[in-house]
């Protein structure tokens, strides 16, 4: 049976040589089932992006839903990303609700259903991806009779938090047009199901009833490419470009950070409890460094250009205040990398700090567990990631002072317990492997 993937974005990208597979956790998920089973991946046709086709040489046939610029601001620009981004990570204050917005996603999700109810043949299956396309699964069981499985990539929020919405129940609706909804972690699925049964639909168990049909509800948490990143890991060109990272800190300590500059993911945060590290623990001047990894991110939308003045003045003041000539405290590097070169700064790095103020998962953080020689995983308690990671130092990401402490005891430990929580942190990502998540997911869905 073949399978059809939904989803925002296309899993390809350009690249100098050509055309590539897209860097970034649901490329490298779906792609490789998706070439085996052979089938058809639905995104959205950006406004005003070039249109791509898949490598010749691909069994995946890409679908694009083309749409205008004014669908494109308001079911992207607008709804997903200045209503049900913030609101599902917690920032109630950033949501923008305004009607026609949710009208331009309707629009555009009924457009996503036109185009797979036309690319859909008896026996296929439909896998529709995250918060751009919630009203999808149910806009579809009108059209077609698929299995359809649904996955949610950021937190289900408190059925408290996610009520602020006007079209709560229409959307709760849309997801359960799904024979199976899944989520990075248990919460996500606990709040999910609440936000159900204050709609008014009967739960029981993680089974929530509508009519006739029965939607299960089950948390599947994405890993990463761990044969990819232990190949990484032994590249010598890796190893090589570690070992000049190293030089370029220019101290005992190395602490890394890697984000899309996004204000989900704390990046402002994060670079004042480093100040407080500087601060309060002065005996670490001159001797730690910290590499902060950007990547530009949603750059036409103004608040993430309001996050990037502050996190510029930030760094600026940190370098003001501690800079010395022999040495350079903090580096900020606004930049999209390689998966060669990330894993290099992962090689390099003593400390990964990664404090997200939410997030449904943060794949950056098995990345860093997975790929590190000899090195320590501060992680956010508020990262889908810490439900997995349970090695970790955990922090409570808004406390500054508690951030700077669990630095410094990062920057302590003693050898053989850095050891001894890699090796396991290791292990549970391993367990997490990505190709066994979609196989898992269809695999349930299907069974
Ligand atoms: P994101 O919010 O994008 O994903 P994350 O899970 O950390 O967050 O994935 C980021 C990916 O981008 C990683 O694979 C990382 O290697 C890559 N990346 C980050 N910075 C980069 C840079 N400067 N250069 C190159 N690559 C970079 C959303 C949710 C997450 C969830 C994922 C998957 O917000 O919570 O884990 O989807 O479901």
């Amino acid at each position: 049976m073949s399978l059809i993937v939904v989803a925002n974005r296309a899993p390809f990208r350009l690249t100098p040589e050509g055309l590539a597979p897209a860097v970034g956790g649901l490329a490298t998920a779906l792609l490789p089932v998706l070439e085996a089973r052979g089938g058809v991946w639905v995104a959205a046709g950006e406004w005003g992006e070039k249109p791509i086709a898949p490598p010749r040489e691909s069994r995946v046939r890409l679908l694009r839903v083309p749409l205008t610029e004014r669908e494109w601001q308001g079911y992207y620009g607008g709804f997903a990303n200045r209503v049900l981004w913030p609101l599902c990570h917690y920032f109630l204050e950033r949501v923008e609700l305004r009607r026609e917005h949710f009208q331009d996603y309707l629009r555009v999700n009924r457009r996503f259903a036109e185009a797979v109810s036309g690319a859909w043949r008896e026996g296929d299956v439909v896998f529709v991806q995250d918060y751009h396309l919630l009203l999808l699964p149910g806009l579809l069981r009108e059209r077609i009779r698929a299995p359809i499985g649904f996955f949610f990539h950021i937190p289900w929020p408190s059925s408290g938090v996610f009520r602020i919405l006007p079209w709560g129940r229409a959307l709760v609706e849309g997801v359960l047009g799904a024979d199976l909804v899944g989520f990075h972690t248990p919460e996500y699925v606990e709040n999910f199901l609440r936000t159900a049964a204050y709609y008014g639909f009967p739960v029981e168990g993680n089974r929530v009833r509508v009519g006739e049909r029965s939607v299960r509800v089950e948390a599947h948490p994405l890993g990463i490419d761990t044969r990819r990143f232990r190949e990484l890991a032994e590249d010598p060109g890796v190893g090589a470009h570690a070992r000049a990272l190293r030089r370029l800190a220019g101290a005992d300590r190395l602490i890394l950070g890697v984000d899309r500059l996004d204000y989900t993911k704390g990046v402002l945060e994060r670079l004042l409890a480093y100040e407080r590290l500087l601060q309060s623990y002065p005996h670490w001047r001159g001797r730690v460094a910290f590499f902060q990894i950007a990547t530009p991110s949603r750059t036409s939308v103004a608040a993430y250009r309001e996050l990037k003045r502050r996190v510029d003045e930030a760094a600026g003041r940190i370098l003001g205040n501690f800079l010395r000539e022999d040495w350079v405290p903090l580096r900020y590097f606004y930049q999209t990398y390689s998966q060669e070169e990330l894993a290099a700064f992962y090689r390099a790095a003593d400390v990964a700090f990664i404090t997200p103020l939410r997030d449904g998962m943060n794949l950056v953080a098995l990345e860093y567990a997975y790929t590190a020689g000899e090195g320590v995983l501060v992680l956010s308690s508020l990262a889908g990631a810490a439900e997995y990671l349970k090695e970790a130092l955990l922090v409570n990401p808004y406390d500054l002072d508690g951030m700077a402490a669990t630095l410094d005891r990062a920057l302590r430990m003693p050898l053989g317990e850095r050891q001894e929580r890699l090796e396991a942190l290791k292990g549970r990502v391993e367990a997490l492997e990505v190709q066994g998540w979609a196989e898992r997911f269809l695999a349930s869905l299907e069974g």
